[in-house]
């Protein structure tokens, strides 16, 4: 039997036709060998992080259950990407066809050359958290912080 995983996948395009390509990436994500899509939330548009000259972002989430090793799903996932005509243009933080991240991989904590998991953006990025929270309502991170806590930094009540 083979050791199945649970990888949590942020998603996110802000060129030609986001919606679509967001889509079509979780498609993608269901046809990958050795996986299956467990989940995924719905879309989110979110106002560009980064350069704020570019257009707004779609953004989801997916859940996997996987046999592939982390590099392994990061290798299909870079296929998925260049697939889509995403260019890496060298510019960091400006506008793209599709970006594909592993946001968890069980409770793995994993810091390499090519790969930093989890996602360093997990903790702040509200178009992360949404939909992480919406898929697993409960989800706790690797160091014992609660999505759900994570996201009252996004809102604030009178008192
Ligand atoms: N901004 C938003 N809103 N959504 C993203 O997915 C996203 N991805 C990026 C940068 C350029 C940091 N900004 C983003 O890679």
């Amino acid at each position: 039997m083979k050791n199945k995983h649970t990888a949590y996948i942020g998603i996110g395009s802000n060129l030609n036709e986001p919606i679509q390509q967001v889509e079509l990436a979780l498609i993608e994500l269901q046809n990958l060998v050795d996986t299956s899509l467990v989940k995924r939330s719905t879309l989110y548009r979110s106002f560009p992080l980064g350069s704020a000259n570019q257009p707004d972002y779609i953004n989801a989430v997916a859940v996997l259950n996987t046999d592939l090793s982390t590099i392994e799903l990061l290798n299909q996932l870079q296929a998925i990407e260049n697939k889509q005509g995403r260019v890496r243009s060298g510019e960091k933080w400006g506008p793209r066809t599709l970006d594909l991240d592993i946001l968890l991989y069980d409770n793995q904590q994993i810091e390499t050359e090519r790969l930093s998991i989890p996602h360093p953006g997990i903790y702040e990025r509200a178009f992360v958290l949404y939909p992480l929270y919406e898929c697993v309502p409960d989800l706790i991170l690797p160091n014992g912080q609660k999505v759900y806590d994570l996201l009252k930094q996004f809102t604030s009540t009178k008192s």
